[in-house]
């Protein structure tokens, strides 16, 4: 059952506008809307690239958003990257996502729209704290140095977003929380991407030379994976039914986290990958683990089920390798 409760289920005219809706996240909206939900009667979905308009500009933004005057806003639109990404661009993580979040919210605020939806990650929560990590947590003390640049940059959207309820108590603007995100149209790029789209990507090379598959770090580190399909289902039900201005987290459960090591065994698994895999234990580990809990998300949603993550690994090394030549890498 991929279908999160709907309480209200008459769909009030939408104009949603989805700022980086070409990304991984945003694709995966654009399918589960079209393959799956369908667009209902009275919506209208816009999916923004950086090409209709800058974020980090003001006057872009607003130039946007006045055109579109949307009601409902999916803001997914931010500099993203994995660690060592992260590790290399602290200051343009901070500024790049200070620009967008100020210029989306505030744009989104000037045309009145209803709801506005963000982008947290479970990554900004405090590297010193206890498990598993709530909602309640995101300010209690500074994140993990790797990537702090983009966990403030993402922590302030709950200030803007409380700040822009106090305003005017009919804002209500609110994030999501997902945990580390894959799937098909992901960035493969192996310098900049997250751990699971560098892995395949590096299996598929790896195969081709008959060289061996490095995994970096040591490969102990412990990770949750969402695909990017069940978070696009979550985020719908989100937009429509989720009437809280604190953020909530959107994760398999704790007992779904695994180790580097086993995300590169099953890599491995799927890819068929045939030859030697070491680990270059020079290669930084980042956070060691950053286990969220999605009680919350199961108050709301029991009977949401997560698609198995052998299922949605093999989805997205079928569609990389389907699509190799146009993939993000
Ligand atoms: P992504 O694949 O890198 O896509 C980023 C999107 O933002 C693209 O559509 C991109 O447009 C757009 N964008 C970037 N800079 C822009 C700018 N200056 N102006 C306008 N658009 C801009 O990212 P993603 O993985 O889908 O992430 C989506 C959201 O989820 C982000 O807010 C991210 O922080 C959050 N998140 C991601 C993960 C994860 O593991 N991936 C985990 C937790 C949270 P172009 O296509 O034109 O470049
Ligand atoms: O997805 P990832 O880059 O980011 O995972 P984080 C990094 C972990 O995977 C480290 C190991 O323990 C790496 O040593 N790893 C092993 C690899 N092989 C590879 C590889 O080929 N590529 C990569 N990238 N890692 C990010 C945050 O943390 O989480 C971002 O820095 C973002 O801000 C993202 O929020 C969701 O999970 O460590």
């Amino acid at each position: 059952n991929h279908q999160p409760e709907k309480k209200n289920s008459t769909s009030a005219p939408m104009r949603v506008l989805v700022t980086g809706g070409t990304g991984l996240v945003g694709r995966a909206i654009q399918h589960v809307i079209r393959e799956e939900r369908g667009i209902r009667e009275g919506e209208e979905w816009i999916f923004l690239s950086s090409t209709d308009a800058n974020l980090m500009d003001a006057g872009e933004t607003r130039e946007v958003f006045q055109k579109h005057q949307p009601t409902h806003v999916i803001h997914l639109a931010a500099m993203v990257g994995g660690l060592f990404k992260n590790m290399r661009a602290n200051l343009d993580f901070w500024r790049n996502n200070i620009y967008i979040n100020d210029n989306v919210l505030q744009a989104a605020h000037e045309v009145d729209a209803v709801r506005v939806v963000s982008c947290l990650s479970t990554c900004i929560f405090p590297d010193k704290t206890t498990y598993p990590i709530d909602e309640t947590m995101i300010h209690n003390g500074p994140p993990h140095k790797s990537n702090f640049g983009y966990s403030y940059a993402k922590r302030m959207l709950d200030v803007y977003n409380r700040a822009y309820h106090d305003q005017e108590r009919g804002r209500f603007y609110t994030a999501v929380i997902p945990t580390n995100v894959f799937g098909p149209h992901d960035n493969f790029n192996i310098k900049d991407g997250h751990v699971l789209p560098g892995l395949i990507h590096k299996a598929y090379i790896a195969q081709k030379e008959g060289s061996p598959l490095v995994v970096w770090g040591s490969g102990t580190p412990r990770r949750q994976f969402i695909y990017s399909l069940d978070l696009a289902r979550l985020f719908l039900w989100v937009l429509t039914e989720y009437q809280e201005v604190e953020p909530i987290i959107l994760s398999v459960g704790e007992e779904e986290e695994v180790s580097i090591k086993e995300a590169a065994e099953a890599v491995v698994e799927v890819m068929r990958f045939k030859g030697q895999v070491t680990y270059d234990t020079t290669k930084a580990d980042g956070q060691f683990k950053k286990t969220a809990s999605n009680a919350k998300l199961r108050q709301y949603c029991p009977n949401f089920t997560f698609t198995p993550f052998k299922q949605a690994l093999k989805e997205t090394c079928d569609w990389f390798v389907a699509n190799y030549d146009s993939a993000r890498k």
